[in-house]
């Protein structure tokens, strides 16, 4: 250990719900940092985050501050990723974007550890972390894929609040206070689209996240349909997704109707499931014992339940999968490709 090759590392977007986890877990994990560079946009530079017995200073994220930078993990946003990743990866760094900036770049690896590690060797500089809905899902299904192979895929999700950030989960919790003491409510932030609408999201369901294409999906079903496709490494998979935000602050829970190639046994399609990395089966029907994202919030796994065949296609199954949103979904997706990265630089 003490003779451990350590790292530069820069988490750009440190104040932000993402960055405040991806912070906690290098410290949790032990990774091996030299030097933790923390920054941010101008208007949070200056904060001060402890890290292992140190206060932080927090800058601001400029295209010089990537000097000797060896791992940067992003979550500032899209237009940040696009405006300085190509500048850290000049620097020399390697670059974990957890935006959709990069994520359907053929050049860019996008990456499940338990589902595709071995494309994170291929990266010219960027490895992109899926969408968080997407990633609780690959991760889930892969040891599927590979028992039986799928041929379709039709998921609607129920999507917490802090995945559009802070103020969206300060926005829910408002609105909560004043519809139960029968105040006026004001929405201004969800839905995150193009419009400057806004809807309550309190005692509500949100039928939309991220803005509308012009077929009729959302942005955020659109990552879901392309990206998973990708980490599969498998366009012939059909996928169709409805996503929907719902008033839970952390875990996404995911409706989840899937066909297989071949004929299957639910005992051991439920078997698999239970062996697989990262993955926790959470099914007894009998106890009402199923994934709840009360639950899964501040853990790492993905938790799946409700397994059970189709009524009318015997080659499919329902299943419900739940993880926490800023952890598999985010953080952790990235702090475990870093893993991979500093393994690989030993
Ligand atoms: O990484 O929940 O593409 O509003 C975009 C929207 C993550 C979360 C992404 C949300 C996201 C998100």
């Amino acid at each position: 250990m003490s003779n451990q090759k350590q790292f530069t590392v820069a988490v750009v977007g440190a104040t932000g719900a993402v960055g405040e986890q991806i912070i906690r877990l290098l410290a949790e994990r032990d990774f091996p940092i030299k030097e933790l560079r923390l920054l941010s946009s101008a208007r949070s530079a200056g904060k001060v985050i402890p890290f292992k017995g140190q206060d932080v200073i927090v800058q601001e994220a400029t295209p010089d501050s990537f000097r000797g930078v060896e791992i940067a993990l992003f979550s500032a946003g899209g237009d940040i990723s696009r405006q300085l990743v190509p500048h850290a990866v000049e620097h020399g760094a390697v670059c974990i974007d957890n935006t959709s900036a990069f994520r359907m770049d053929p050049e860019t690896p996008l990456v499940v550890p338990e589902v595709n590690v071995d494309k994170i060797s291929e990266h010219k500089g960027v490895i992109a972390n899926p969408n968080c809905s997407t990633i609780q899902m690959v991760a889930a299904l892969k040891p599927l894929y590979d028992r039986y192979g799928i041929s379709r895929i039709i998921v609607s999700t129920y999507q917490a609040v802090s995945g559009a950030g802070a103020k969206a989960i300060d926005e829910m919790l408002r609105q909560s206070r004043d519809v139960l003491e029968g105040n006026d409510v004001n929405p201004q932030i969800l839905p995150v689209g193009s419009l400057p609408v806004k809807h309550q999201i309190a005692f509500n369901a949100i039928p939309q996240i991220d803005k509308f294409g012009d077929n009729g999906f959302t942005y955020e079903e659109m990552k879901m349909i392309n990206e998973t496709k990708k980490i599969m490494g498998d366009d012939s998979i059909e996928v169709t997704a409805t996503c929907v935000r719902i008033p839970v602050v952390y875990g996404h829970s995911e409706s989840v109707y899937v066909e297989l190639k071949s004929d299957f046994d639910v005992e051991e399609v439920k078997a698999l499931i239970a062996d697989a990395p990262g993955i926790v089966l959470q099914d007894n029907p009998q106890e009402q014992v199923y994934p709840l994202a009360t639950d899964a919030a501040g853990k790492l796994e993905t938790f799946v339940g409700r397994v059970r065949r189709d009524l009318n296609n015997p080659r499919a199954l329902n299943m419900w999968i739940v993880s926490d949103n800023l952890l598999k979904g985010a953080a952790w997706n990235a702090v475990q490709i870093a893993e991979y990265i500093a393994i690989e630089q030993q």
